[in-house]
């Protein structure tokens, strides 16, 4: 498979092989895969880049799973830094973040918890919708929502109907990890499987729920195992259409039990944006998240495919305990800086990509929340 062939085949539209696949992620000249990337995103986006007003809650960390590339998760309430938000603490820090700002999605994941009802996880939803009804709540991955099918003897579908009733908008794309059972069985052997996981987002998008999703990369996957995975996704996009967007996840590997692997390198994380980009032709956004690339990284990737750069964040725990050193929030006037600074153009969006503010608007908006992390 040449790179010129590859060329074609994306210049005219048609969906790359497995092969094609494997041949860009060993194409050596990584600014000519860009290159092909940046082509396709500016084709449909020009250098228009997408963010949004954010807030992670992570309501506990108490976790069945014992994922070895967790630095996040405690097995047992007994130990250091195990936590479990009572449902005035989680509202209270949605509160505390509406004072400072406006915001327009709160993203809420978690460990699975064995030891909480389902009710826990209604009213914290009901109870953040609440304090703010307009804003959109992007919850639980399909890992959890599968550990909630099983602890509450729920169908899936009952469990999704039950969390959008009360104030669910959408899924998080997390828990994916790589689908292949040889990696899952060595680094997360506890976490629901490939069609586990796939199946709970062709539910979801089947009841009119959007969601996200991922891959994380930098483990000890091979480069066909990475393509596999792609395919997967692109394969139920096909099917259902209902992914907004692909987030490439960089492995972080300091506090947990696969601290001997090195992290994967900036060419790494360029290269697999750019494959993404490539391979997920039918996925509308590659989010270039900050707190997992770095923002350095994440600026470059705005020209290797990517064309969202995720959100404000703030509280963002899951990569601060593996080691990232991104700041824990940015303001939106610092991300519209970050954008510009890469020579794009910066839009606010909604979780749904709708425009939010753009041009003179968002520059009216820049001061009204100083206090980011860029300092
Ligand atoms: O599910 C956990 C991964 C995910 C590590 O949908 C790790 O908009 C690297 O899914 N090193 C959570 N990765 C993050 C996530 C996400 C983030 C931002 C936006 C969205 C979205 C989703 O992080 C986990 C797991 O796959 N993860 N530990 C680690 N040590």
């Amino acid at each position: 498979m040449t790179f010129a062939s590859i060329s074609e085949k994306v210049n005219a539209g048609v969906s790359l092989a497995f092969e094609d696949g494997v041949a860009l992620f060993r194409e050596p000249d990584l600014l000519k895969l860009g290159a092909l990337a940046n082509q396709v995103r500016e084709q449909r986006y020009r250098d228009r880049t997408t963010f949004n007003r954010n807030l992670h809650i992570n309501p506990t960390n108490l976790c069945v799973a014992s994922c070895k590339l967790c630095s996040f998760s405690r097995p047992s309430p007994e130990q250091p830094g195990a936590y479990t938000l009572s449902l005035s603490q989680a509202w209270e820090k949605l509160e505390a973040r509406l004072q400072a700002g406006r915001l327009t999605e709160v993203h809420v994941v978690g460990g699975l918890n064995d030891r909480l009802p389902f009710d826990y996880y209604i009213d914290l939803l009901a109870g953040l919708k609440r304090l703010q009804p307009s804003l959109h709540i992007k919850a639980f991955s399909a890992v959890e929502i599968f550990h909630f099918h099983k602890l509450f003897q729920l169908e899936v579908r009952e469990v999704l109907q039950r969390l959008a009733a009360a104030g669910l908008d959408s899924l998080p794309g997390g828990g994916a990890e790589i689908f292949a059972p040889r990696v899952r069985q060595r680094i997360c052997p506890n976490k629901c499987d490939a069609e586990e996981w796939l199946d709970v987002h062709r539910t979801a998008h089947q009841m009119g729920l959007r969601s996200n999703c991922t891959m994380l990369y930098g483990t000890i996957e091979t480069i066909e195992e990475r393509v596999e995975h792609l395919l997967h996704l692109r394969a139920l996009q096909d099917e259902t259409g209902g992914f907004q967007a692909f987030i490439p996840l960089a492995f972080h590997p300091e506090n947990n039990s696969l601290s001997h692997l090195p992290a994967p390198s900036a060419v790494d994380d360029l290269r697999v944006c750019a494959v993404a980009r490539l391979l997920l032709h039918n996925i509308p956004h590659i989010k270039a998240y900050w707190v997992s690339l770095g923002i350095k990284t994440a600026q470059s990737a705005l020209w290797f495919g990517a064309d969202d750069l995720d959100g404000t964040v703030q509280e963002e725990k899951i990569y601060h305990l593996a080691g990232s050193d991104a700041p824990q929030a940015l303001a939106p006037n610092e991300i519209a800086h970050l954008i510009r600074a890469a020579h794009r153009t910066p839009v606010e969006r909604d979780t749904f990509y709708n425009v939010l503010a753009e041009g003179e608007a968002l520059l009216a908006d820049e001061n009204e929340m100083p206090v980011g992390g860029l300092r």
